[in-house]
C-alpha cells in the first residue's frame, strides 16, 4: 500500500482489535500514521499508550472532519458504518477508504480460503482450520474470527493455507480480494441497522467471489434464494461446487465439477460416503451443523487436505463455546447456551437441533428484524419463550399470540423462570436472535452470564 506524495498520513478509525493491529503494520511499513476513536476511554489505555510511543498522533473521543478530509488513506474498522459526514467528507475529497482485512489480504501470496455466510462461519472456519492441520498442513486462521489478517502479514511465521472468516462489513471495504477458495454458507436477514435493505447485505455477501477468476474454487449453499441468477448476472468464472444439495444414494448426483485436486472417480465416492458418515463421526447437533460441515469438506479438499485428516477433525472437533452448547442437566432439564443466535434464522437453526420440548429465552438488541419469521420454526418445538432485553416487547408483539411469553427483569430472572416451567425432559435453550449490546459488552459475556446463572440452580 503505498502513500500519495501530495496527502501527508493515513488514518486508522477505531482502535478495537483490527485498528491497533493495523496502525503497528501501517508504521512498522514507513506509513506517517493517525488513529482517532470516539470512545474517551481509550485516551488512557496501554494500546494507545503504545501506539503514541511508536510516534502515531492519536485523536480520542471525537473525529475531526478536517483529520478525515486531508489524509491520503482511511483505514476503517469493521463494526464502523461508512455513512457518517467524516467518511462522506473524505470520499468527497477522493481519499481512499479500506480496512484493515483487505490490506491484509493484498500482501498475502499464501493461498487464502475465504468463508462468509450469515451464520456458521466461526464454526467452519474453525473446522477448515482443523481439517487442514490434521492433513499435515500449516495453517494460519484469523480475519472476522477473532485474529486481525494483517497479524499474519506482521509476523514472520509463513503458512501452506491461510483461512479466514470474512464478515460483510470486512467485504465493503475488500474491492480488489480475490480468495482462492470461497464459500458462501447462506444468507438471512442480520445487520438490518447497518445496510439500507436486505439486498445490499446480499449484494455484501456475493462480492466474495467477484474478482475470482477460473482457477478459484467457489463453494456455494444450493438453498441460497436466486443463487443462478446471481451467478449468472455476475458473470462468476470460478468452478463452482454446490453443497446442501438433496443427494441420495447413488454417488453421481452430487455436484462435484469444480473439484478437480480430488478426482479419479473413487474419490468422489469417498467424499460422497463421508457426507454420509459425518452424522456418525461429528459430535455436532443440527441439520445446519451439516451444512457446515459439508462446506468444510469440499474448501478442505480444494485446499490439500486429505480424507484421513478430514475425518480426524471432525471427530475430534467438540463444536465452540456459545454455539448450542451444553451446560447441564438439572432434574432432568438439560440447558444449552445459544448466545451467539444473535439473528432470526441462527435462533430458527437452533430450535431446529432438539426433539424435545423448549423453553426459548430470547431477546436483546434488535437488528431491526422480523420476528414473526420464528413462527413456524417453532410451532410444535417450543412451548414458552422467556423474554428479556429492549427488544422484548417488539418479539412479544410478533409471537405472543401463538407461543406463551413471559418477560423476564434479566438473566437471572429469565432462568429462574425458565426453570419453574420445565418439566423432566424438556430442553432451556438461550438463543436470543439479537445483538447483546443492550445489556452486554458482547455475546460472550452474555453466554458466560447464563452459564453462571444455570449453575447457581444446582
Ligand atoms: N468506534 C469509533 N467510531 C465509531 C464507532 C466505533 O472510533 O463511529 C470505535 C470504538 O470505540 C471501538 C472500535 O471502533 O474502539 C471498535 O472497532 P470494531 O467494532 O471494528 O471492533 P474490532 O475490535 O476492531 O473487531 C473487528 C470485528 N468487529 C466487528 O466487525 C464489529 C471483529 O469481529 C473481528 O474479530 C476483529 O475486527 C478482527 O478482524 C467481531 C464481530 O462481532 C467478532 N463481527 C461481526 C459479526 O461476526 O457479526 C461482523
Amino acid at each position: 500500500m503505498r502513500e500519495s506524495s501530495t496527502k501527508k498520513y493515513t488514518i486508522v478509525v477505531g482502535l478495537g482489535k483490527s485498528g491497533v493491529s493495523v496502525a503497528k503494520f501501517l508504521k512498522n511499513q514507513g506509513h506517517n500514521v493517525v488513529v482517532t476513536d470516539i470512545d474517551p476511554a481509550k485516551q488512557d489505555t496501554p494500546q494507545t499508550r503504545e501506539l503514541e510511543s511508536l510516534g502515531i498522533k492519536s485523536e480520542i473521543g471525537f473525529h475531526s472532519i478536517n483529520t478525515f478530509e486531508s489524509a491520503n488513506i482511511v483505514v476503517v474498522s469493521p463494526g464502523i458504518p461508512l455513512d457518517g459526514e467524516h467518511f462522506q467528507s473524505a470520499i468527497k475529497n477522493g481519499v481512499q477508504i479500506r480496512g484493515e482485512f483487505d490490506i491484509a489480504a493484498e500482501l498475502i501470496d499464501e493461498p487464502i480460503v475465504a468463508i462468509t455466510g450469515t451464520n456458521g462461519k466461526t464454526t467452519v472456519t474453525t473446522l477448515i482450520g482443523e481439517m487442514l492441520k490434521c492433513s499435515g498442513l500449516k495453517v494460519f486462521v484469523g480475519g472476522n474470527i477473532g485474529t486481525p489478517l494483517i497479524e499474519y502479514v506482521s509476523s514472520n511465521d509463513k503458512a501452506d493455507v491461510v483461512v479466514a472468516e470474512v464478515s460483510s462489513f470486512q467485504l465493503d471495504t475488500a474491492h480488489n480480494f480475490c480468495p482462492d477458495v470461497a464459500i458462501l454458507l447462506n444468507i438471512t436477514e442480520d445487520h438490518l441497522n447497518r445496510y439500507p435493505d436486505f439486498k445490499s447485505y446480499e449484494d455484501s455477501k456475493w462480492s466474495i467471489f467477484a474478482n475470482q477468476n477460473q482457477n478459484c474454487h467457489a463453494i456455494i449453499n444450493s438453498t441460497i434464494s436466486n443463487a443462478q441468477n446471481r451467478i449468472l448476472s455476475m458473470g462468476l468464472k470460478s468452478k463452482i461446487t454446490y453443497f446442501n444439495k438433496s443427494y441420495k444414494s447413488t454417488h453421481n448426483s452430487y455436484n462435484f465439477c469444480g473439484i478437480s485436486p480430488i478426482e479419479p472417480r473413487a474419490e468422489l465416492s469417498s467424499l460422497t460416503d463421508m457426507f454420509f458418515a459425518q452424522k456418525r463421526l461429528s459430535k455436532l447437533r443440527g441439520k445446519h451443523n451439516q451444512e457446515n460441515i459439508e462446506a468444510s469438506i469440499l474448501a478442505s479438499l480444494c485446499a490439500g487436505a486429505s480424507m484421513e485428516g478430514i475425518e480426524a477433525a471432525l471427530k475430534s472437533f467438540n463444536g465452540l463455546p456459545h454455539r448450542i452448547e451444553y451446560v447441564a442437566t438439572i432434574n432432568r432439564v438439560d440447558f444449552y447456551n445459544d448466545s451467539k443466535g444473535t439473528n432470526t434464522d441462527a435462533t430458527a437453526r437452533a430450535v431446529e437441533a432438539f426433539d424435545s420440548d423448549i423453553i426459548l429465552i430470547m431477546g436483546g438488541q434488535d437488528k431491526n428484524m422480523d420476528f414473526s419469521v420464528l413462527k413456524e420454526w417453532f410451532r410444535g418445538r417450543v412451548k414458552e419463550i422467556i423474554l428479556i432485553g429492549e427488544a422484548k416487547q417488539k418479539i412479544y408483539d410478533a409471537l405472543s399470540g401463538y407461543f406463551n411469553s413471559t418477560f423476564a427483569d434479566n438473566m437471572e430472572h429469565a432462568v429462574k423462570l425458565s426453570f419453574e416451567k420445565a418439566s423432566a425432559g424438556d430442553t432451556i435453550l438461550l438463543s436470543p436472535a439479537c445483538a447483546s449490546f443492550d445489556m452486554y459488552k458482547n455475546y460472550s459475556e452474555r453466554g458466560y452470564d447464563f452459564i453462571n446463572q444455570v449453575k447457581k440452580l444446582i
